[in-house]
């Protein structure tokens, strides 16, 4: 069977998606897309020579007969409307992060799903495909360093544009680590503070950059996450995790070892796309695997949810200096089963 599927947002993740479903991913194609601005994707559908209709609306989109899942790749505040149109047009949606800008919009997409009674909506949280993360939680879960007892994680960005805000280094950046950690670790968070170090000078005035997010989880493990979105130097991901007995830390990405001009170095990469290259093949992969096997198992809307109220705890933590508690209620029975 080939999934047909529509995408709404034909920016940057929304035609690298669009390529990776219609030219490297198996059974699938991209038969609909929509963009608030149509020209974006026309020149998607031709430069990516694609046999697809241009809608110009995405609740149009969602309608048409002949799409049968939905990609959700535009900007964060559409995501919920989009969202919410999908599944009461019973129709799998894979919806990039943030799954909504609110906790409570990510509360109306988990309760409007448990209402439909089945998993429709798999959120666009790819670390927990990539295969060093992957490595890093078997070596966890086999108990080689014990126990987890603290993580120092840093999440680099060479440089951001001037509409990019101090609050967006929580909801856009570190939502990242706020997920896959809580996957990592098995573990929720029960408070987070937020410290700012001297700023650096490459930042634009408004933006503190960098930050530092401590967060505390309900098992006492303590993480350190360095968010420094102007870094110049390239797009870096670092986690360690100090266990009772070792260290366990993110491989780097696979790199040819340089011996040049007097120097052994290896290349640091410079784009988020091509560090998780691999780990969006797999979870858009598996996405249409799963709809078509019609259960889904990739992060879930409770995840997407999970995560913004930690991240609404970080902003309020940016806000005060305090530490600030992370409220999450007790996860429903419905979305019990293991993600991937
Ligand atoms: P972008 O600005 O390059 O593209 C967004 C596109 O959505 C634009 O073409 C815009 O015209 C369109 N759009 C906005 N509102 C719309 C609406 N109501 N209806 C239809 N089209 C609309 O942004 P980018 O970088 O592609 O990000 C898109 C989403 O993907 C964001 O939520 C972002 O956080 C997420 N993202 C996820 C990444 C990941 O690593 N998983 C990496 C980069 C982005
Ligand atoms: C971007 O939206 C992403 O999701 C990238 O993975 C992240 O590294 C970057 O900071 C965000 O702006």
């Amino acid at each position: 069977m080939t999934l047909n599927i529509g995408v709404i947002g034909t920016g940057a993740i929304g035609r690298d998606h669009i390529r990776r479903c219609s030219q490297v991913l198996q059974g699938a194609r991209v038969v609909a897309v929509n963009d608030i601005n149509r020209d974006n994707a026309a020149k998607a559908v031709n430069d990516l020579q694609l046999d697809a209709r241009v809608y110009d609306s995405g609740h149009d989109l969602i309608k048409a007969a002949d799409v049968q899942a939905v990609l959700v790749t535009s900007w964060g505040p559409s995501h919920e409307e989009f969202v919410l149109a999908a599944i009461a047009a019973g129709k799998p949606v894979f919806c990039e992060k943030p799954l909504a800008v609110t906790a409570q919009g990510c509360k109306n997409i988990v309760d409007a799903e448990a209402k439909y009674g089945k998993r429709l909506v798999q959120v666009g949280f790819m670390r927990p495909y990539d295969q060093g993360y992957r490595a890093l939680k078997q070596v966890l879960t086999s108990g080689q360093i014990g126990e987890p007892l603290m993580l120092h994680c840093a999440h680099r960005n060479p440089t951001v544009g001037e509409a990019y805000t101090t609050d967006m280094a929580i909801t856009d950046t570190l939502i990242h680590e706020i997920d896959v950690l809580r996957w990592l670790l098995d573990d929720d968070y029960v408070s987070v503070q937020v410290v700012f170090p001297r700023k650096s000078p490459k930042a634009f005035p408004h933006l503190k950059d960098p930050q530092i997010v401590l967060f505390e989880t309900a098992k006492g493990t303590r993480i350190d996450v360095e968010i420094f979105v102007n870094c110049q130097y390239g797009y870096d991901i670092q986690c360690e995790v100090v266990g009772e007995t070792g260290i366990a830390k993110l491989p780097e990405p696979s790199s040819v070892q340089l011996r040049s001009g007097a120097r052994l170095s290896t290349e640091i990469l410079t784009d988020w796309k091509d560090r998780f290259i691999d780990a969006y093949d797999v979870e858009l992969q598996g996405f249409i695997n799963d709809v078509a096997a019609g259960q889904l198992t990739g992060p879930s809307a409770w995840d997407g949810y999970a995560a913004a109220v930690t991240a609404d705890a970080c902003v309020a933590a940016q806000l005060s200096g305090e530490i600030v508690p992370v409220t999450l209620p007790a996860r429903p029975a419905f979305y019990n089963k293991p993600s991937a």
